[in-house]
């Protein structure tokens, strides 16, 4: 896509020379997703530093029909945030007010350029939390969270990212703000523009702010990591703890394999005495210690093996890097296909089971990695060894979850990657009023035209 030097020019009235970069060594960064697999260009990266400039900048690029691509922390995993076809980079990186916390009604509105780690520093400040959190909270940023409605490791207890909302702020493809910050817990006062956007992919407008529920902060935390000798028995007593274990926070689930791979990636040892073919790792918080009633629980069930527990946060922090540690590890591996799935619990298992000979059918070569929220159902299917260009292994991922009544993404969205089988859980119907929805708020088509929908 060529942009004209006149148009440059008039964004750069708006958010000042210094926040438009043109320099491709310096716009690298934000063309490159976090796995390497997405790869573009851009004319310009643009930062702008308020609404006002962002509505501004919007206003421009609509007149010259100028395609942009709202960006974040750039941490998104299916090349849904970055230029793929030349569009402008809007980095909302800027953005990064944080508002008074609101203790009495516990919420905050905050820039949709704040990271989840600020936003969870600055409620803990207030003696509260954030409910959403992930493993790269240190880059990913509210609006990215909010445009892909983030799940992470906390869903079974606090819901995803579109739970947490209680208002947003956004700015329309014409340059149009719409806001709605009051963040009453009850209000039915028509459409419910902050669910829409949510998960919206930044094709229907930009965010800029957003009102979000804040929850409590529980002085007692501990963490299990437990061994089992065949993934079945861990996945089954993984959704039994989901309701046995109280204060439940996060049921998240790894294989031998995976955590063998994150041993050898950060040079640490195993992280129970034997080695075994799935760990569940389950986390539980509440205002007196849930240690002793989570450990009756883990210990009362058939088939445990060796357990961990984890109670001071260095302790928890040390079992948690054998979960966190799997994307960075896998990446070491070679470019991998993400399939970020989920499927109904009573599939689960047998998904589970399944998919790695889906897998060696169509790619021969390649291996499969398996891990996730198990709690909720999400598994992350990661291949590597197969062509960065190959969708055949994603066509066959993708059909055996559809076949089995799951869904092809479960919170990283469908971006650039899962477009071309969005039609394996969406309807004629659906994507019909999506496609309605899209041409009635950004008529030119100049909003993130290329993921979705779009392309
Ligand atoms: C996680 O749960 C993220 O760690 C990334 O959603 C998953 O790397 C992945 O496939
Ligand atoms: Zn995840």
């Amino acid at each position: 896509m060529t942009v004209s030097p006149q148009a440059i020019d008039a964004i750069a009235e708006v958010v000042g020379r210094g926040h438009v970069v043109t320099d491709p060594a310096m716009t690298a960064g934000n063309c490159t997703d976090w796995t390497g697999r997405f790869v573009g260009q851009t004319p310009a990266v643009v930062r702008p530093g308020s609404t006002g400039e962002v509505a501004a900048v919007l206003e421009v690029c609509n007149r010259h029909r100028i395609a942009v691509v709202p960006q974040g922390g750039n941490t998104g995993l299916v090349g849904g945030g970055v230029p793929l076809a030349g569009e402008v980079v809007l980095s909302l990186a800027r953005l990064n007010h944080l508002g008074v916390v609101d203790a009495v009604q516990p919420a905050v509105t905050v820039g949709s350029g704040v990271t989840l780690a600020t936003l969870h520093s600055h409620a803990a400040a207030s003696g509260l939390a954030y409910g959403v959190d992930l493993a790269a909270r240190d880059s990913a940023t509210i609006g990215g969270t909010i445009a892909t409605n983030a799940g992470g490791l906390r869903v079974i207890r606090w819901g995803d990212t579109r739970a947490q909302l209680l208002g947003i702020e956004a700015v329309l493809a014409d340059g149009r703000v719409v806001s709605h910050l009051g963040g009453l817990v009850k209000d039915n006062t028509g459409y419910d523009l902050a669910g829409l956007l949510c998960g919206s992919e930044g094709t229907l407008a930009v965010v800029t702010a957003a009102r979000v529920r804040l929850v409590p902060r529980h002085s007692h935390r501990t963490v299990a990591l437990v061994g089992f000798a065949d993934v079945g028995t861990a996945v089954q007593s993984a959704l039994r703890w989901t309701t046995a274990i109280g204060g439940v926070e996060a049921v998240e689930f790894v294989t031998g394999a995976g955590v063998d791979l994150v041993c050898d990636a950060q040079a640490i040892p195993l992280p129970l005495p034997a080695r075994w073919a799935a760990y569940i790792l389950v986390e539980a918080a509440a205002d007196t210690d849930p240690t002793d009633a989570m450990a009756a629980v883990i210990t009362a069930t058939p088939g445990v093996g060796d357990v961990a527990v984890g109670r001071t946060a260095g302790e928890r922090s040390r079992l948690w890097t054998y979960r966190e540690g799997h994307t960075e590890a896998i990446n070491r591996v070679g470019l991998p296909h993400k399939l970020d799935v989920t499927l109904p619990h009573a599939a689960l298992a047998g998904f589970i089971n399944d998919v790695p000979s889906a897998v060696e059918h169509v790619a021969p070569n390649a291996r499969t990695w398996l891990f996730g929220h198990v709690g909720d159902g999400n598994v992350h299917v990661n291949v590597t060894g197969a062509d960065p260009d190959d969708n055949s292994v994603d066509d066959a991922v993708l059909r055996l979850v559809a076949a089995r009544h799951g869904s092809i993404s479960a919170e990283h969205g469908i971006g650039t990657a899962k477009k071309q089988w969005l039609s394996l859980n969406r309807s004629p119907a659906e994507l019909s009023v999506f496609a309605a929805i899209k041409s009635a708020l950004d008529p030119e088509g100049i909003l993130n035209p290329n993921v979705l929908l779009g392309g």
